[in-house]
């Protein structure tokens, strides 16, 4: 006769305790190397979190963070996505230790860590996204094109469903990071505190005098004091396009209706494409921060 062994195998059922464990380990690893950039990886994992979300399309409900779709080629190669590769692999490190959490759970998550760590707001955030395919990508050109003005900016995030106010909230983000010439053209910061999440990028479109920088490169603003900080065209039009320019004068005046507005629109933003029936749970998370923890 022939015994069979049953093994049985019970599935690992991650608690909010397990998420914020990986919270952990991501901002440990965010100053992990000085010499990168500004001495953080925070900013492109800001992007890497937002160019994986923003390929939503509502009127067909593909694209967006669900299905991570990134991790494929050709997505992995689309000129918008340049320099993202650094942004994918620093979290695979987080990957191997916590082998359990999805692609899409993983990179959104990074992206919360990143601004909470960086003195953002509070992004209310949830886990339930599952991997998918390559069959699942999206095509070249659902991402935003920063040489190109108002029509553009609102056709590209008006298909992701935001309105007016959403587009200018997130926005904000720009406070962070920096443009490289090798990855999208652009050069240099938008702020001069670029691993610090403020207003200041708000402040400065209206306080600065922002003229064309007369370069080989594409078109971009310098401020005339300094020349050593920047704004794309999409940028600058926030304050040029009546509706926009409303929002943006609210965000340079009062950094706390800002920091509000823009952790509602960027929660949506990395909850895009992702059904509601997948999420763990109906209330969103928040996810402590370090300091908070007092590790
Ligand atoms: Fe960016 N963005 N973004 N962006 N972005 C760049 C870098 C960052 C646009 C273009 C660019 C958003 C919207 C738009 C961040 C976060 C967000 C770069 C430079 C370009 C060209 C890339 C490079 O050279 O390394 C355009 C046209 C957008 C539509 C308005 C979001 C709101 C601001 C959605 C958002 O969250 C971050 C962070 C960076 C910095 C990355 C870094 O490596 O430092």
């Amino acid at each position: 006769s022939v015994t069979q062994v049953v093994k049985s195998k019970t599935k690992f059922t991650p608690t909010k305790e397990d998420y914020q464990k990986v919270y952990n380990r991501i901002a440990d690893l965010l100053d992990e190397n000085g010499e990168y950039d500004d001495g953080s990886y925070g900013p492109v994992l800001v992007r890497l979190a937002w160019h994986s979300s923003g390929t939503y399309d509502k009127n067909d409900n593909t694209g967006g963070s669900n299905y991570a779709t990134m991790r494929f080629d050709p997505e992995a190669l689309h000129a918008a996505n340049n320099g993202l590769n650094i942004a994918r692999t620093i979290m695979e490190k987080v990957k191997k230790e916590f082998d359990w959490i999805s692609y899409g759970d993983l990179w959104t998550l990074a992206g919360v860590v990143a601004i909470q760590e960086m003195q953002g707001p509070k992004i209310p955030w949830r886990a339930g996204r599952i991997d998918g395919f390559a069959k699942d990508a999206t095509p070249d050109g659902r991402l935003p094109d920063a040489t190109q003005g108002s029509d553009h900016l609102r056709n590209i995030f008006y298909r992701m469903g935001f309105n007016d106010q959403e587009i200018v909230a997130l926005s904000g983000a720009h406070a962070l990071g920096r443009c490289h010439t090798d990855r999208s053209g652009f050069e240099g910061p938008w702020t001069f505190s670029p691993t610090t999440f403020t207003n200041d990028y708000f402040k400065l479109l209206f306080d600065e005098k922002w003229v064309w920088k007369k370069w080989n490169g594409p078109k971009q603003l310098e401020d005339k004091k300094t020349k050593s900080l920047m704004m794309l065209p999409t940028d600058y039009v926030l304050t040029q396009d009546k509706s926009f320019k409303k929002f943006a004068k609210a965000y340079a005046d009062n950094q706390e209706v800002f920091f509000q507005d823009f952790s509602k629109a960027f929660s949506k933003l990395l909850e895009l494409g992702v059904p509601q029936s997948q999420f763990v749970s109906t209330e969103p998370w928040e996810l402590k921060t370090t300091d908070e923890q007092q590790r």
